[in-house]
């Protein structure tokens, strides 16, 4: 992970320092994004909001425990069940039926890297609605289909009115980012981001640990503010 980050970012030092300064280097486009960036980009993704630049709604390189999923959504379901009052099974077009809400919200891994994405999806609060929320219940947990879970307390989900995506930048989520579903974990850090989501859990265990929390990630995962 490290090394792939270093090389093009040694390559494009080099690059800078090749090129006369009154022209852009062969690396950046006029706007400064560097190609390897610019790469990332996928047709028709958008490239800005509201006058900010979004970043490929692919990240520099994968790191998933399984490496990336690839979900036939015709045999895809997502579950809602624990301390529920009736558990559902929900299409994926159950999902988008749910009333649509845009963030752009950046995603922050620990290894260092950030991506700031114009995400689409319903509110997890209405996806959880539909099976009916005990009040016993305190904490979500996400299950995917490679096997990968993280949880959030339902507080902190509802507060921040967090969503299930299934767009990024005006595109359908690719395969490496969680198709057919991510969770935009606002304010909390890359491995709260569950991907390929197929499972959430009601629970009353504000203990639970996930997959990197089990291995010492811390289970708050709050994003520290600049
Ligand atoms: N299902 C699943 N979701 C996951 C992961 C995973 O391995 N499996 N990795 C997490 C981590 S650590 C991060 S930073 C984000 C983005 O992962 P990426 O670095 O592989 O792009 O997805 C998160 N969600
Ligand atoms: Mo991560």
């Amino acid at each position: 992970m490290k090394k792939l980050l270093i090389f093009p970012l040694l390559l494009l030092f080099l690059m800078g320092c090749a090129a006369p300064s009154s022209t852009a280097s062969p690396g950046t486009s006029p706007d400064g994004v560097s190609s390897a960036t610019e790469s990332r980009y996928r047709e028709g993704e958008v490239r800005e909001y509201k006058g900010a630049r979004l970043d490929p709604a692919i990240g520099p390189s994968d790191n998933s425990i399984s490496g990336i999923q690839h979900v036939d959504i015709s045999k895809y379901s997502l579950q809602i069940d624990g301390l529920v009052d009736k558990p559902v099974t929900l299409k994926y077009d159950d999902v988008k039926a749910l009333t649509s809400y845009e963030q752009k919200i950046t995603l922050n891994c620990v290894e260092g890297w950030q991506a700031t994405v114009l995400w689409k999806g319903s509110l997890l609060k209405d996806i959880m609605g539909l099976a009916g929320v005990k009040d016993t219940a305190n904490t979500v947990i996400f299950h995917a289909v490679d096997g990968y879970t993280t949880s959030l307390p339902l507080e902190t989900v509802i507060d921040r009115g967090m969503i299930l995506a299934y767009d990024a930048n005006g595109l359908p989520l690719p395969p490496e980012m969680g198709y057919p579903f991510i969770v935009v974990a606002v304010d909390k850090l890359g491995y709260k981001w569950c991907r390929w989501v197929d499972q959430i859990w009601l629970s009353d265990d504000p203990n639970y640990r996930g997959y990197w929390e089990q291995n010492g990630y811390d289970n708050g995962a709050e994003v520290l503010k600049k």
